[in-house]
């Protein structure tokens, strides 16, 4: 009866079978492996992106533990980010506010193709936006939305300086957007990759050019490094341009391409002055470390460029079939492109493609852009026995590991001679794959954590709805072991893993107070004071624990639009002070050591209505509360604040 069970839970496919031999190979050895003590910390930081969570989350490896969600797209009750008055702006775009988004690719940037922890990228797939968050306090610092542009998929990958953050269309569009009939999509509509320069003292984000590329499909993305270092390579699909059943009418074609990009020469172009500005609106949020608050800047214009127009800059590789993953070895010599409807992996050379390049060897050309041919950029093939490849990743010792989503299976095979060396299940319909640094020339190949898309018997059931599941294996050895598997919250694609002791020593602890710039910053508890301007009320608050300054307050009248400026005074690590109002039509606010938020509230009916601190933060926490005394419209009630009184 019992066996009977499980196969019911698991009926997907092999997937009951290849679970319960693997379960029973769990060994105590497997525990102590993932077992890190109280009080001990993990050994690396994975972030996950949250597919339709929208933000970031921040688990320990080999722990599994979650630290943090990092809110990027999406409102964030649990801190106030999209609520506060001061981040309201980040989210910002060309069709006004934007609370959320579909985050899928998270990158970390890099100096000499290594990581080098200042931040970590993330793409907003559905209104495209890439986010750039610090990684010193964890807090998302820098949104851009990209123009011409649809569903941000083959984003968010950087350059191996971070010279650039590439975001890539996935749904071609008419450029400039405009009212024509859907089925002259082909050969009308554009595919607009992305190149954003990122400044290397600060991070600053600012979009260069814009390649208009014929209206295929650009899914997923990865840059050159050491030797390919200058190119981009980008996996198309739909290069059929079929606007309708996509599943059928996009899946025509044998092969579609790899894109590879002579970025290096399109920037010296564009340094020569080529490319055509043309209009656009996009939003550039920039939020201030010291002020605490976010801007918003409309942007006007952007430099596009025809790929026609720079020779020698953009090639296609033909590639199998309707290939996602687009992963560039450590090295930066092979190319690994994987056909979700193919069971090989497609692995160029880098240096074959100079070569055919070089020997001006084509074979036609799409839109005027030279095709290569595949026999003359083909590395090998890795004949794996896997159905539906999507993500490969590398250990940095010769091996390179990919997912398989049909048949649920991550398979380890060898670059240079395509040998399959190993596989393991994963548990259910694994998507992308991370290995820390394993996306750049130094990954740190002990463990590699499958993302999968199924969760189903893996833990004890919610509802219908589960979170996804991600499994962690051992690659230390020769053969991958299981090891562990944890839920991950929203639908992680893509993670970015990193050393722990390359992070942690740099994270911020506190703001300091004395560099706080907030206009409506309280410095002194004596500087609070609550100020009438029209029918605006600012109250310029403190907070210490346990109580806020002013804690009384009277003469506010309904239809006042009431700003709550709120400031921490602590200046110690871990204690924030929070803030929510009664009937408030916004979220609570978490106010960090040294920061200062806004909290708008619109009272609607005359009363005495209480606030209180949101966070435990001292044994009398439950006394850190006050009260606002609201008049009707027209009273004459004066204004007065007090504590203590
Ligand atoms: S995706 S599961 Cu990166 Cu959005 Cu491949
Ligand atoms: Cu401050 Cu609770």
């Amino acid at each position: 009866m019992l066996l009977g069970f499980t196969a019911l839970l698991s009926s997907c496919g092999n997937q009951g079978d290849s679970k319960s031999s693997s379960n029973g190979a769990l060994s105590s050895n497997a525990a102590e492996k993932v077992y890190v003590a109280p009080g001990e910390h993990d050994e690396f930081y994975a972030f996950m992106s949250g597919g339709y969570s929208g933000n970031i989350t921040v688990y320990g490896l080999p722990s599994g533990r979650m630290f943090k969600e990092i809110p990027v797209f999406s409102q964030f009750p649990t801190s106030g980010y999209g609520y506060s008055e001061e981040t309201k702006p980040m989210l910002n775009t060309s069709f006004g506010f934007v609370p959320w988004d579909d985050s899928h690719h998270p990158d970390i940037s890099q100096t000499n193709g290594e990581l080098d922890g200042r931040w970590i990228f993330i793409n907003g797939n559905n209104t495209p936006r890439i986010a750039r968050v610090s990684l010193s306090t964890f807090e998302t610092e820098e949104i851009i939305e990209i123009p011409n542009s649809a569903g941000n998929h083959s984003s968010s990958f950087i350059t191996e300086n971070t010279e650039y953050v590439v975001a890539g269309t996935r749904f071609s569009v008419p450029v400039p957007q405009r009212d024509m009939p859907i089925n002259e999509y082909k050969g009308n509509f554009k595919g607009s990759l992305s190149f954003i320069s990122v400044a290397p003292d600060n991070g600053r984000l600012n979009l260069e050019f814009q390649l208009t590329m014929p209206g295929f499909n650009y899914d997923l993305s990865h840059p050159g490094r050491g030797k390919s270092h200058g190119w981009f390579f980008f996996t198309t699909y739909n290069t059929e341009e079929a606007n309708s059943l996509m599943e059928v009418n996009s899946s025509q074609n044998d092969k579609d391409f790899i894109a590879a990009i002579n970025w290096k020469k399109v920037e010296a172009y564009v340094k020569n002055g080529g490319g055509t500005m043309m209009p656009a609106e996009y939003a550039h949020n920039v939020y201030d470390e010291h002020t605490h608050t976010a801007t918003s800047t409309m942007k006007k214009e952007v430099l596009t460029v025809n790929p026609l127009d720079v020779p020698g800059a953009v090639f296609f590789l033909p590639t199998p079939k309707s290939p996602h993953g687009c992963d560039v070895d450590p090295s930066g010599q092979y190319i690994i492109g994987n056909g979700k409807l193919s069971a090989d992996l497609t692995v160029h050379s880098f240096d074959k493609m100079i070569a055919a390049i070089e020997g001006k060897k084509f074979d036609g050309e799409a839109y005027g852009i030279p095709i290569l041919k595949f026999e003359d950029v083909l590395a090998g093939v890795v004949k794996s026995g896997g159905l539906g490849p999507l993500h490969t990743e590398f250990d940095g010792k010769g091996n390179a590991y990919t997912t398989f989503f049909i048949s649920s299976e991550v398979v380890k095979w060898k670059l240079g001679t395509w040998e399959v060396l190993d596989r393991q299940p994963t548990f259910y319909s694994v998507g992308h794959l991370m290995i820390p640094g394993g996306n750049s020339a130094k990954p740190f190949g002990k463990y590699v954590v499958a993302m999968n898309k199924i969760t189903k018997d893996r833990y004890l059931p919610t509802g219908p709805e589960m979170e996804h599941s991600a499994q962690i294996y051992d690659i230390s050895g020769d053969k991958m072991e299981l090891i562990y598997d944890f839920p991950t919250h929203g639908e992680p694609h893509y993670a970015a893993g990193i050393p722990a002791e390359l992070l942690a020593p740099k994270s911020k602890k506190i703001y300091r107070l004395d560099e706080n710039k907030h206009p409506y910053a309280v410095l002194t508890p004596a500087d609070a004071r609550v100020e009438r301007d029209g029918n605006e009320v600012h109250v310029y608050m403190s907070t210490i624990r346990s109580h806020f300054t002013p804690d009384n307050i009277e003469g506010v009248k309904v239809g006042d639009k009431v700003y709550f400026h709120i400031t921490n005074h602590e200046q110690d690590f871990d204690v924030p002070h929070g803030f929510a109002m009664i009937g408030q039509n916004t979220s609570e606010l978490l106010v960090m050591p040294g920061q200062t938020k806004t909290s708008l509230w619109e009272p609607k009916k005359p009363g005495v209505w209480p606030f209180y601190c949101t966070d435990f933060c001292s044994a009398l926490h439950q006394e850190m509360q006050g009260y606002v005394r609201v008049s009707p419209a027209g009273s004459n009630v004066p204004l007065t604040y007090s504590l203590g009184e």
